[in-house]
């Protein structure tokens, strides 16, 4: 018999029963490390970025390295951050604590406050031997865990704008200042300029010289098991890139999303407006964004991919260059949604909505079988945690709110979660909601002072784009019901069987 994937329960009780067990444990263990062998992990954290890539059907991003990385692990197609917030999201992930659990749901405070001895994903692997390093954006700027790391968390002192860019921020600041805005005030202070497209080598930029200083501390650590977390700015506003990847589209052909508008029927604090975006230098104040603005926020962002897609194929390249790409596990992930038109919105999360809370997530284990396939299941942000434990043989804390995922990686097409979980607090409400592998529910319920409860509906079987909330309609009434007692049930109760 072919072992051949994930061996099924009875499939393995025949092998053992006819007293093939050395066959059966080698097919059950395909994804651990051999005997005495640790595996490393190499973690690509990507800022901002949605499953906007070639691996994920877009039909404009140029991502050649993500897509060779996806041809060699599992694409999750449905994977879904805690909050759609740089800080809660990665706060979620690296602890292991749900939003709601830590009591993080903004960007501030530090989750070490609250919790002070809790012991985080790269922590955890520093306390079982390995050698723990960070650097560029892993927790969100200026919220870092020295605990997490065995030498102190690293980012180069290179700017994520030009000198010219940076002159700009400068000269914007200093007119605030002439206003009598508070520019040390994080929510008034303006921004710099949106984008840039400077004709420059790689490394000039923050990315850049953060990946080439990834590839040092490669070879560093190159003998030792290691947990390396390497995080990128962009594709995060301000766009800036070097002009060899904007020169990659032809901003002429993009199509925008035929959703420009929020769903029907959602509440008015919903959706998230387009305030963050007129902070930085350049979209113009009045409404609706002018066409041009479109093609260049897209074209933008789009040119910020593909750089940090170079910069990952060069840490690739290195790590083969080291023979370390049999050893090592790699994972990618964005750590929130974006809108880019959808629900009238451009370059922003902030919300419960599918666009916001989907995220791009790819793993790729040596020796795997399934390189190459995508794993429709439903996956949260929350089950990273226990799945690299899990592919490391290490123990998975009690604390982990998550489920490890490896059983997918061995059989994409398993049955799996009933649903994921995110969180979104907005205009004097926190939002809850509930994806399962129909629908959408998002529970609105006011922060203070109880009633309320506001409901949205979304049916993904007949409204994937999420344009029409059905949650008032007495058709949905025991649909919503039912959801919102699923919601109620918590992750645990959505575990799979
Ligand atoms: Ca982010």
């Amino acid at each position: 018999m072919a072992a051949s994937g994930m061996l099924q329960r009875r499939d393995m009780l025949k092998l053992l029963t006819a007293g093939a067990t050395a066959q059966a444990m080698a097919a059950h263990n395909a994804l651990a490390a051999a005997p005495g062998q640790k595996l490393n992990v190499l973690m690509l954290c990507v800022d901002d970025m949605r499953p906007q890539l070639g691996c994920y059907g877009d039909p404009y991003a140029k991502t050649p390295n993500m897509d060779k990385l996806a041809a060699r692990g599992v694409l999750f197609s449905r994977c879904y951050c805690q909050q759609a917030l740089c800080s809660p999201s990665r706060t979620a992930l690296f602890t292991g604590l749900r939003p709601e659990s830590s009591g993080i749901l903004s960007i501030g405070p530090h989750f070490r406050d609250t919790l002070p001895d809790i012991v985080t994903l790269p922590q955890h692997f520093k306390n079982h031997g390995y050698v723990a390093r960070g650097i560029g954006k892993i927790y969100h700027n200026g919220l870092d865990d020295p605990k997490s790391w065995s030498a102190p968390h690293e980012n180069t002192k290179v700017s994520g704008y030009t000198a010219k860019g940076q002159a700009r921020l400068k000269e914007r600041l200093a007119e605030a200042k002439a206003k009598g805005i508070d520019i040390k005030d994080k929510n008034k202070a303006p921004y710099g300029p949106a984008y840039e497209d400077p004709d420059c080598a790689d490394n000039e930029l923050l990315d850049g010289a953060n990946a080439e200083r990834a590839i040092e501390i490669l070879r560093e650590i190159k003998d030792k098991p290691f947990f390396l977390a390497v995080g990128f700015s962009k594709p995060h506003i301000p766009y800036v890139a070097p002009k060899k990847y904007w020169d990659l589209y032809d901003p002429a052909q993009f199509k925008f999303p035929d959703n420009q508008y929020p769903p029907k029927g959602a509440p008015a604090w919903a959706v998230q407006g387009l305030g963050e975006l007129r902070r930085y230098d350049g979209p113009p104040q009045e409404d609706p964004l002018p066409e041009e603005w479109k093609r260049k926020l897209l074209h933008g962002y789009l040119a910020c991919i593909s750089y940090i897609d170079a910069l990952i194929g060069k840490i690739l390249a290195e790590l083969d260059a080291l023979g370390l790409r049999d050893k090592t596990i790699v994972i990618l992930w964005g750590d929130n949604g974006y809108q880019m038109g959808e629900h009238g919105t451009w370059s922003s999360k902030h919300t419960n909505y599918e666009t916001s809370v989907r995220v791009p997530l790819i793993v790729s284990v040596p020796g795997m079988k399934t390189a190459g396939r995508t794993s429709h299941a439903l996956v949260e942000f929350q089950d990273l945690y226990p799945s690299l434990a899990d592919l490391c043989g290490l123990s998975i804390p009690q604390h982990v709110e998550g489920t490890s995922f490896k059983p997918l990686l061995e059989n994409p097409d398993r049955p799996w979660k009933k649903a994921a979980f995110s969180v979104y607090p907005r205009g004097g409400y926190l939002g809850r909601t509930i994806r399962t592998d129909r629908w959408r529910l998002v529970e609105w319920r006011k922060q203070k002072g109880g009633d309320p409860v506001v409901y949205e509906l979304y049916d993904h079987q007949t409204d994937p784009q999420e344009n029409v909330n059905l949650a008032d309609d007495p058709k949905y009434a025991a649909t919503v019901k039912e959801l919102a007692a699923q919601l109620a049930a918590g992750w645990k109760a959505a575990r799979p069987d």
